[in-house]
């Protein structure tokens, strides 16, 4: 192995002065996440500002066999941007490429480096009219590059799709430190294979992303939003089928929240549903630049109460009560995390699967840990489900794991959604895949990083 000042060494060769971190103090935000969960430790941190200073980087790092664990906004929930605790990989934090190269308002596109902020490309967007369509609680801090490596989903997946679904063009550094710039701004191009999707949702396990073309929409200049309780899952389904009906496809986001994860928002953070409780509320929302929209809206409340799938409800009458219901939904994450240790689990299932999934979930939870307190809430409207767990003692979180993740793949259902399997999935996803398809992952994988110096031990397994 490559001795730490060795690898300091070789690197001080290669890019500009200031541009690596060796000292603990400063590197220590790179080595451990935001929740606190994963650690680790670092030969040394650096971070270049142009696509050729990382191509010197990974070029110097495959010369000496050094494994690179890229690092964007460090908000990700499975530890993929974190290195072992060998101290000898080396961190690539690409927060110095932080520059719009360009917006095409007509074009509808936006083309941003890898340590652009997200909610910077978004604003950008607004002020050209348009819209960047992915919508995540950590938009302030997470990254272009980073949504881009774990495929980021969101609230507005229902709609819009998912980051895949959004990128044009990529520019990536494969591991020998070959650029190769993609950055093309099409809307259709079937010539020949679509090989940026590698480098999407694979948490730079195959090739690093230094930009991107990312797809922007027109902005709604009108949205509303509400929301209900429901007594069960399959009226929350019954009122997604309404809504799909009614409002087609104007709409944007159909959250599920328990009872209980509002209950963690209330106690952590003194908000309050401005409604009587259900055993689950819905957020949902509808955009369109056409006017009539508050119209269909409150048609689709009313029917809802005639029927009786929602017991109680509220329309937000303006933009800052919009923003006050949209506030519980966004918090829950960060209450959960105040509330104690809390294993995720971010899955997705087969619609019509999902009642009878939370119902055996909370029954299998009960008889392996009666202390343990289920937290659920998520993107009902895509079938992808948070099925948290706070835990006061973890001597059952491995057991908890394993069974929950029983119940999604005899569904049919994924594992990881949209959080990805960094390193906290990956036996995981190991156990639960059929061989054929992990040996066609492990061959992409050597074929791309031979020396699997690309983020080992994140999103895909070594050598089998
Ligand atoms: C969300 O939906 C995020 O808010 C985070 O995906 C989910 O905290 C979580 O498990
Ligand atoms: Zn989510």
């Amino acid at each position: 192995m490559t001795g730490r000042d060795q690898i300091i060494a070789a690197l001080s060769g290669v890019v500009t002065p200031g541009c690596i971190l060796t000292d603990s103090g400063d590197m220590q935000r790179y080595l451990t996440d935001w929740r606190r969960q994963f650690h680790g430790k670092a030969a040394c941190v650096v971070r270049p500002s142009s696509t050729g200073e990382v191509a010197d980087i990974l070029r110097c790092c495959a010369e000496m066999n050094v494994a690179v664990v890229p690092h964007g906004g460090n908000t990700g929930l499975a530890g993929g941007a974190i290195p072992d605790d060998s101290a000898g990989q080396v961190v690539i934090s690409l927060e110095r490429m932080n520059r719009i190269r360009a917006l095409d308002a007509t074009a509808l596109l936006i083309e941003a480096e890898a340590g652009v902020i997200l909610q910077t490309a978004q604003e950008a967007a607004r002020a050209a009219g348009r819209k960047l369509p992915v919508s995540i609680a950590s938009e302030g801090s997470a990254t272009i590059g980073g949504i881009v490596a774990t495929n980021a989903g969101g609230l507005n997946v229902l709609r819009y799709g998912m980051t895949r679904d959004l990128v044009l063009g990529l520019e990536v550094v494969l591991a020998d430190g070959t650029i190769v710039n993609g950055m093309r701004k099409l809307r259709k191009n079937n010539a020949g294979q679509d090989w940026k999707q590698l480098f999407i949702g694979t948490e730079g396990s195959l090739g690093l992303v230094t930009a991107a073309v990312l797809r922007l929409v027109p902005k709604p200049r009108h949205r509303a939003v509400a929301m209900v309780s429901v007594e069960s899952v399959d009226q929350a389904v019954s009122l997604l089928d309404m809504a799909l009906t009614s409002v087609g496809e104007t709409l944007t986001a159909f959250e599920l929240l328990s009872a209980s994860a509002l209950a963690h928002v209330k106690r952590h953070f003194g908000k309050e549903a401005p409604i009587r409780q259900g055993n689950w509320f819905l957020l949902i929302e509808a955009a369109s630049s056409l006017s009539g929209l508050d119209r269909a809206f409150e048609d689709l409340m009313t029917t809802a109460f005639e029927q009786a799938l929602a017991t109680d409800g509220v329309v937000a009458a303006s933009e800052a009560q919009a923003n006050a219901l949209w506030a519980l939904r966004e918090h829950i994450t960060e209450a959960e995390s105040r509330a104690g240790y809390s294993m995720k689990h971010d899955v997705s299932l087969p619609l019509r699967s999902i009642a009878s999934f939370i119902e055996e979930f909370g029954m299998a939870l009960d008889a392996i840990d009666p202390h343990a307190a289920p937290n659920v809430f998520g993107h009902l409207g895509d079938g992808n489900l948070h099925v948290n767990v706070i835990l006061s003692d973890t001597a059952k979180a491995q057991v908890i794991m394993q069974t929950v993740h029983d119940l999604v793949a005899t569904r049919g259902g994924s594992i990881s959604a949209e959080h990805g399997l960094g390193q906290y999935r990956l036996d995981e996803w190991m156990r639960l895949t059929p061989r054929a398809e992990r040996e066609l992952v492990g061959l992409l994988k050597r074929t791309l990083d031979p020396r699997a110096i690309l983020n080992p031990g994140k999103a895909v397994p070594g050598n089998e």
